[in-house]
């Protein structure tokens, strides 16, 4: 397939609720959709870049022009046979793998719809439905916070993941455990904590947690390694993995004992697809993350999920707990089981609404191919 042009858009679209992590709270969403449009098909990608350079170097700001300047000039006019060839063709650029991966999964789509394959089975995916857990943000209140779980699980949800902070945490779990004895429950601090801290987080332990999320520096693993053998429960790192490389070492090193695979953190579907295998192989079970995405990113991650090592409940849940009126048809649903159930239509599986993206459009560029 040829890439003869690829379009730029940003959307904005406001969050349902408010959601908080250790690094701020977020109302409303600054989107970048990438489309490829290669010989009468058109790929979709979200580039997953926040708001704001808070949960990583990158951002919105910095993923556009890297893309118009050095990503898609890279691709434009050429033929492609597999949308992995992208790798090679961008490996120059340093890092901005947010925007890397926006491009790279639009060509995955282009791909499997001129394929006319469901995106799902040219990743290797086998499962024909996949476990859904919650992210659940800081609220104003711990009563707050105890309301949102229980909406949630009686949703369905078979996961419970909460935010923490310093101030925000024994104190937060202490109340969830004593109302929900049971529950598989996990916590996210987004790198707050410090190796000092080391005896505050000895006292996660009692809570019987599924795992806690990077706790410490995005860039330390070896800290993570020393961190993980004072503690019972098990570390999982969501920003310290980048790429295979970081998690081969994080795994080495014994930093972790769970993976969170984000598409947009570590490039795209290669390297997802790359690290997933390698998890596999060493026995490290995977699930995949979430960033606020629209149903475009939603799709992604969805067909992510099917790949067999992802085989604990990932941060991927229905459209609603996000937008009033998502960007795909049908939106993403899930089931009273938990469960969302995997559709078979050529790429992402999904119908994009271009109608409604083009009101939600603040900004666009498209690229052409030199003629
Ligand atoms: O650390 O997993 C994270 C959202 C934005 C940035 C980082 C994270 C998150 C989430 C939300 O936890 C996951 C989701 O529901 O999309
Ligand atoms: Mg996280």
């Amino acid at each position: 397939m040829k890439v003869e042009a690829v379009t730029l858009r940003e959307i904005q679209m406001p969050l349902v609720n408010f959601f908080e992590t250790s690094f701020g709270r977020t109302y409303s969403r600054r989107i970048v959709l990438v489309t490829a449009h290669c010989e009468g098909v058109n790929g979709w990608g979200e580039c997953v870049a926040g708001e704001d350079p808070f949960y990583s170097s990158e951002w919105i700001d910095s993923a556009w022009p890297t893309m118009t300047r050095y990503l898609a000039p890279a691709v434009l006019g050429r033929e492609f046979d597999s949308a992995r060839e992208w790798v090679g063709l961008c490996a120059k650029v340093r890092g901005h793998r947010m925007a890397k991966a926006g491009l790279e999964n639009a060509l995955w789509d282009a791909e499997a719809k001129q394929k006319r394959q469901p995106l799902w089975k040219l990743l290797g995916g086998s499962r024909h439905e996949i476990a859904c857990g919650v992210s659940i943000g800081i609220q104003d209140s711990v009563e707050q916070l105890l309301d949102r779980i229980q909406t949630e699980l009686a949703a369905g949800y078979r996961r419970i993941k909460v935010k923490v902070k310093p101030g925000w945490d024994l104190n937060v779990l202490e109340k969830i455990r004593s109302r929900w004895s049971d529950i598989v429950l996990s916590c996210d601090a987004n790198s707050a904590y410090t190796l000092d801290e080391v005896e505050h987080l000895r006292k996660f332990d009692q809570f019987n947690l599924l795992m806690i999320e990077q706790p410490l520096w995005d860039d330390e693993i070896y800290y993570h390694a020393r961190l993980q053998r004072e503690l019972r429960t098990a570390i999982c790192l969501d920003e310290s993995i980048v790429h295979a490389r970081s998690a081969a070492f994080a795994i080495e090193s014994g930093a972790c004992r769970i993976i969170n695979i984000k598409v947009g953190r570590v490039g795209g579907f290669t390297e997802a697809k790359k690290i997933h295998d390698m998890c596999q192989s060493q026995k490290i079970p995977v699930w995949c993350g979430g960033m606020l995405e629209s149903g475009i990113g939603r799709a992604h991650n969805i067909a992510l999920s099917t790949l067999e090592n992802f085989s604990l409940p990932g941060d991927v849940s229905a459209s609603k707990r996000y937008w009033r009126e998502d960007i795909i048809d049908p939106e993403v649903e899930v089931s009273s089981e938990g469960m969302i159930k995997i559709f078979d239509q050529p790429g992402v599986g999904y119908q994009v609404r271009e109608d409604l993206i083009e009101k939600l459009t603040v900004k666009k560029e498209t690229l052409r191919a030199p003629a």
